[in-house]
């Protein structure tokens, strides 16, 4: 069943910059997280905050440093995605362009010149920039000057960058989010919030102090956007998919809420403004305490996001049963265990357009909040035909159905503000730094060791989607 989507509906793609851009020490940019992930295994040691050196390696090959080179190509690519009938795009701001250190006296003009011409260039189009204040990318000085985001420091740092901005395109962004996909934090911490652990150290204290931190920074920034901004939507980020218990054992239906409210819990604060007793139980009961200012609370109850985004990919499955836990193999961020009833993509990502359906229900029902899906797509591996076309046939069908059951949650009465795909081209893959892993509706010649002529290809999926969009959602 294909219905047209709402008037207003906003369809589009969504990118960040540590993926995209490329450039990575130019006009002035300051090193960032990212540019210290290497590809492979040792990516995701990395990720996980086992950080030996926080310069990058001689020799060593690293994706965000050149990424697509959106920032010198990003005229072409924009006019491409308006091709395509973009009406929004998401992208994210370098913090490391404004402040290459974060903490430096003045902004760098180059870095707030280099946003100015993508929005003048996206508003040439007529499309909506959609922008993440933070996606994953802590100016590295954070971490040596004050160890990040386990420091109270940056908060100020944060909301001072986030007003610089607010001020600066006040004029041009009416769509904010503040951090990329925040429940990351806990699964992969140097990612998430620059957070580098020594021998010894209790990283889940850490890491729900550095939380706190981006909570408070979070509700300063919707302060300042609305100040600054007053006709602009500031919301949060959760990188959002639904638990499954594996059986109906109560158990295991109560490990499914569990794992849901992991994620759940940065979500609560930030939109319901408060933080929820299952939180507090669960630091009683861990003996972590988490060091809060007296205008904490009144800050996060007054000043909460405008609307939820979410990114979602897959559903999750959860068990208690320890020869279950054993089997799984989608070896995955939220130890999720394989679901039997789904399939996987080629990265182990479960499969699951009606977990789609369900998580937006899920989110609606619990806040009450508009919501923009902000990232959906399939990583998957790419061949390009002799004649040098590209049919990504699993790619349309996994988006036909994803997009058929956000048109259900739609129906069901889930208020969702647009749809931006994660990947609309080919970018650099957070998890894994490999160009394989192509989402794109646009294939860039460029290989997992760097190699290759950037040069831009429509896929199949780029007629596809430029179909959908013209048609509103009928056409599928
Ligand atoms: C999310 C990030 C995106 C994007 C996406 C796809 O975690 O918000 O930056 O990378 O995952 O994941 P991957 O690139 O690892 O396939």
């Amino acid at each position: 069943m294909t219905r047209q989507f709402p008037d207003g509906f906003l369809w589009g793609g969504a990118i960040a910059a540590n993926q995209t851009e490329g450039a990575y020490l130019e006009d002035g940019k300051g090193l960032t997280i990212v540019d210290l992930l290497p590809t492979g295994e040792k990516r995701f040691e990395i990720m996980k905050g086992k950080v030996d050196s926080l310069t990058p390696v001689d020799g060593e090959y690293y994706p965000s440093h050149k990424a697509i080179d959106f920032y010198h190509r990003y005229q072409e690519d924009i006019a491409l995605f308006a091709e395509m009938g973009f009406q929004a795009l998401r992208v994210s701001i370098s913090w490391a362009r404004i402040f290459p250190n974060g903490d430096d006296e003045t902004p760098n003009e180059a870095g707030l010149k280099f946003y100015d011409n993508l929005f003048d260039e996206l508003r040439k189009y007529n499309i909506e920039p959609v922008v993440t204040i933070a996606h994953f990318d802590v100016p590295v000085h954070l971490i040596k000057e004050f160890g990040s985001w386990r420091n109270r420091k940056l908060v100020d740092l944060f909301e001072r960058y986030a007003k610089t901005i607010f001020k600066r395109y006040k004029d041009k962004v009416k769509y904010w989010m503040t951090f990329n996909e925040i429940n990351m934090l806990l699964h992969l911490p140097f990612v998430g919030a620059g957070l580098v652990f020594k021998e010894g150290e209790n990283e889940t204290q850490i890491k729900y102090q550095a939380a706190h931190h981006q909570l408070v920074a979070s509700a300063r920034a919707v302060k300042a956007c609305h100040e600054i901004i007053p006709d602009a939507m500031i919301g949060c980020m959760l990188a959002a998919g639904t638990t499954y218990p594996y059986t109906s054992n109560p158990d295991d239906v109560f490990k499914a809420m569990d794992r849901d409210r992991e994620s759940f819990f940065f979500i609560d604060v930030q939109a319901r403004g408060e933080y929820p007793g299952y939180a507090k139980r669960f630091f009683k009961e861990n003996n972590l305490t988490i060091d809060m200012e007296e205008d904490d609370e009144e800050l996060l109850k007054k000043h909460t996001v405008d609307y939820i985004g979410f990114s979602y990919y897959s559903s999750r499955a959860t068990s208690t049963d320890s020869e279950v836990l054993k089997n799984q193999t989608s070896g995955n961020v939220f130890d999720s265990v394989d679901n039997p009833y789904l399939k996987t993509s080629e990265w182990g990502w479960t499969i699951d357009p009606k977990g789609f359906r369900i998580t937006a229900n899920q989110l609606y029902d619990r806040y009450q909040k508009p919501l923009f899906v902000v990232e959906n797509g399939l990583g998957a591996v790419d061949e390009i035909n002799a004649d040098g076309t590209i049919d990504d046939d699993y790619r349309i069908d996994y988006l036909r159905k994803h997009i058929a059951e956000m048109s259900e949650a739609i129906e069901d009465g889930v208020d969702i503000i647009g749809y931006t795909s994660w990947g609309p081209i080919d970018i650099v893959s957070a998890s894994t730094g490999e160009m394989k892993k192509r989402y794109g509706y646009i294939y860039v010649d460029r290989d997992n060791e760097g190699n290759g002529s950037l040069k831009r290809r429509k896929k199949k999926s780029f007629y596809w989607y430029k179909k959908v969009i013209e048609t509103k959602g009928i056409n599928l």
